[in-house]
Parts: C-alpha cells; sequence; structure tokens
C-alpha cells in the first residue's frame, strides 16, 4: 500500500499555497516536482564533491566521476539496456532526437531516403526531422490516426518502401495521454529491417520501460519528467548503431587524440558527450531513479491510472465536456463547450490548480483535431483524488462564468 501523504511529504513545493490557495499541481506532464532526496542531492554534491569529471586525477574529481558513472549503471538498469555504453548522457529529450537526427542523418542518410514520423509526435519529433529534409533531402511520412485519436497500424504498414530507413514515434502521447503499441511497431518495422526510435518523454514517469524488451533502437528521455533535474536527459542506443554513427557536438570529452591535422574519437559513450556534461544534474537524476524504484514503477503506473481514470469519470459528468482519445496513462485532454482553454486555464489558475492549455507542443495534432487546443491535466504520484476534486469543483466554477 503506497502512503501517498508521505510521499508528498517529500515534495516542499505541494506545500506552497497559489493566490491564497493551496497549490493543486496538475501540470506533470510538462515536468514533474522534485522531491527533498533530490533537491539535497545537488547541494551536497556542490558541498561536499563538486569537481570536473573524467579530468582530474585528483580525488575529488574522482569521486564526482564514479558518481557520475554509478547514475549510467542505474539508467542502464532502469531501462533494461545491455550495457553502459549505450548510455548517453544529454540535455533532455529534445537534444536526445536531434543528435540522432544529427549523427544517424548524416552516416545513413541522403536524398530521396524516408523517415516515418506520426501524426501525434511532439514538436522535438518533428522538427529534428524536418531541418534534416531541408539539408538533405529526406522526406517525412505521417502515420495517420484513427477516429478514436490511435495510430492507425494498417496505414502505418503501408508506408514502409525501399527507401525508408527509420521510424520515430512516441511511446505515450503528451497530448492525449494514450499509449502506442510500440512493440508491434518496432516489429513491423524491423520486418523491413528499419530501426525505430521511441520518443519516451511521456513513458519513462510512468511505464516499467525494458529497451531489449522492446527491441528499440532508440530510447529518448528527459530526467525532469521523472522527478530528476532539468537539464539532463537520455538517449538509449543499441552498440551497433552508435558504434556506426559519427559523433554529434565536438569538443573535449568526445575525443582520444587531437592534432591539427586530425582528431580520434573516444569510445562509446564519450564520444558522443563533448564538454563538461551537466554532472551533478546527471548525479541526481540517479537519486530520482533510485527514489523511483523505491517506489515502484508498477505502484506508480497503477495509483496513477486509478487517478487519472477517476478524472475521466469525473469529467464525463460534466456536461459539454469533451474529452480526446481515451487517455491509459496519466494525462488527460479536453474541451468544455466552446471556451477558449487559455480562459478556463486562467480561471483555474486563480484557484490555485496549474494545468497546461494550448497546442502542447503538438501543433500538428491539434490541427488534425479541428481545435484550437485542449485543457490538458497531467498526474504524477503525489497527486490525490482530493486534488481532482477540486480541479473539477473549479473546472464546474470556470463553465459557471462563461453560461
Ligand atoms: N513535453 C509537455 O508539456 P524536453 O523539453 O526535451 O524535456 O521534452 C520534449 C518532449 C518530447 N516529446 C514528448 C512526447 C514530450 O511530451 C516532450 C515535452 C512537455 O507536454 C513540454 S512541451
Amino acid at each position: 500500500m503506497l502512503n501517498i501523504e508521505d510521499i508528498r511529504k517529500e515534495f516542499p513545493i505541494l506545500g506552497e499555497t497559489v493566490y491564497g490557495k493551496p497549490l493543486v499541481y496538475l501540470d506533470n506532464a510538462a515536468t514533474t516536482q522534485k522531491p527533498q532526496c533530490v533537491i539535497n542531492c545537488i547541494s551536497n554534491v556542490y558541498k561536499t564533491i563538486n569537481s570536473n569529471v573524467h579530468r582530474g586525477v585528483h580525488h575529488l574529481s574522482q569521486v564526482a566521476t564514479t558518481a557520475m558513472e554509478n547514475t549510467r549503471e542505474t539508467v542502464r538498469e532502469f531501462i533494461g539496456a545491455e550495457s553502459t555504453e549505450e548510455i548517453i548522457f544529454t540535455r533532455g529529450t529534445t537534444e536526445s532526437i536531434n543528435l540522432v537526427a544529427s549523427s544517424f542523418g548524416t552516416t545513413f542518410l541522403k536524398s530521396g531516403d524516408e523517415i516515418i514520423i506520426s501524426t501525434m509526435e511532439h514538436h522535438s519529433n518533428i522538427v529534428p526531422w524536418q531541418m534534416l529534409r531541408d539539408r538533405i533531402g529526406i522526406t517525412l511520412r505521417i502515420i495517420p490516426l484513427t477516429a478514436d485519436c490511435t495510430l492507425d497500424i494498417e496505414s502505418y504498414k503501408s508506408l514502409f518502401n525501399e527507401r525508408t530507413r527509420l521510424v520515430s514515434v512516441t511511446h505515450v502521447s503528451n497530448v492525449l495521454g494514450i499509449s502506442n503499441p510500440i512493440k508491434e511497431i518496432v516489429n513491423i518495422a524491423h520486418n523491413h529491417n528499419i530501426p525505430v526510435l521511441v520518443d519516451g518523454a511521456q513513458s519513462i514517469p510512468h511505464k516499467k520501460i525494458d529497451v531489449k524488451a522492446l527491441d528499440a533502437d532508440f530510447y529518448a528521455f528527459s530526467g525532469h519528467k521523472v522527478y530528476a533535474p532539468t537539464g539532463v536527459g537520455v538517449l538509449y542506443g543499441k552498440k551497433k548503431w552508435l558504434e556506426a554513427m559519427c559523433p554529434y557536438h565536438g569538443g573535449g570529452e568526445m575525443i582520444k587524440t587531437v592534432s591539427f591535422e586530425k582528431t580520434t574519437f573516444n569510445e562509446l559513450p564519450y564520444k558522443f558527450e563533448a564538454g563538461t556534461p551537466d554532472y551533478v544534474g546527471i548525479i541526481a537524476l540517479g537519486k530520482a531513479l533510485e527514489w523511483v524504484k523505491g517506489i515502484g514503477i508498477e505502484n506508480i503506473a497503477k495509483y496513477e491510472r486509478e487517478l487519472t481514470e477517476y478524472a475521466v469519470e469525473e469529467l464525463k459528468k460534466i456536461p459539454g465536456i469533451r474529452i480526446f482519445g481515451t487517455p491509459d496513462g496519466a494525462a488527460v485532454s479536453f474541451l468544455a463547450g466552446d471556451i477558449h482553454p487559455a480562459d478556463i486555464g486562467t480561471i483555474l489558475d486563480r484557484l490555485g490548480i496549474a494545468v497546461r492549455t494550448g497546442h502542447h507542443c503538438a501543433q500538428p495534432l491539434i490541427e488534425h483535431l479541428g481545435i484550437p487546443g485542449t485543457i490538458r491535466a497531467s498526474f504524477a504520484i503525489y497527486n490525490t483524488k482530493e486534488e481532482v476534486d477540486i480541479f473539477i469543483n473549479g473546472l464546474h466554477r470556470a463553465i459557471k462564468m462563461f453560461e
């Protein structure tokens, strides 16, 4: 049995008030709040072991390096990767996808090649491919959605041809809270010998991830969505791809030798980690994942699913509410009649309730739905049914103001 009240006590920000009202934070898909142990970890690193990593023979540098590399092992275990050589630290999901677009693109793609993405992608999984398209002349093929906002798998199958080189899709939609059948998507692509990148930004906080079981070729995620600090993320890549791919950024750390004539590159994973990494954030990412492990990701997933189901049930009782898709995760998107989502969001904010409104950085999906945007409530392990009730009451009040 989870004790949510005890878990809440670990998050100092949850005691804050907004406009004199207790904070009800339902914008966890944008970023999660941080437990005290993660906050302490950051300040303890600065207080006790701060030193640049992988560079010094001195004690502090060695301790900091060990702590950072321990996180690499924590991440490896957390996502079920084969080896720490396959764990690249980045600034977040966005940078992880840009890394693949740049390095995989430069190494393997040429004009006329095709990449498959979907209608429900976040801009981070659209724009890097468009930039590549404009640079080298590839084509983007888009998986359409069915009427109930799921990926149209039959259409997906029909997008493959001899020019297809990569599939890049989100595991869970940040707008709809719907999980995509990644294993099936991977199997279909692999039957064509095509690798798959999975955008895991919205699955890492809510699902048990096993990259080997999924057989994903790449898996990208951000630390800040899973109780870790901002500014750190991960790219998992199968060794065979990472070894073949050219480096992304050039600089210190990613080299073996440098002369003015020639540079040789470092081995994995350092080949992709140019410059001083955010080792403080990385060490705190390790702390956050250990914290999640302590509660159990399956327990988190179950609790959040129940909370989301409760929110969906309560939303459905309000006349005029339109929910988009059938969420199976920890987020729900909806509209209240013709009221603009930003108006609802602003009124909820005055009541201390934080939700996200707008296009959620997924404009093609919003355009597909033919709406101005949505109101999105997204949940984390520290949210409660009482908070859902406050949110629903707030929604009633907001709707009344527009009647
Ligand atoms: N979505 C949201 O409110 P970064 O910014 O790199 O940490 O994550 C980008 C990203 C990529 N893919 C998906 C599916 C995402 O949801 C996000 C971030 C936040 O929905 C902020 S826009």
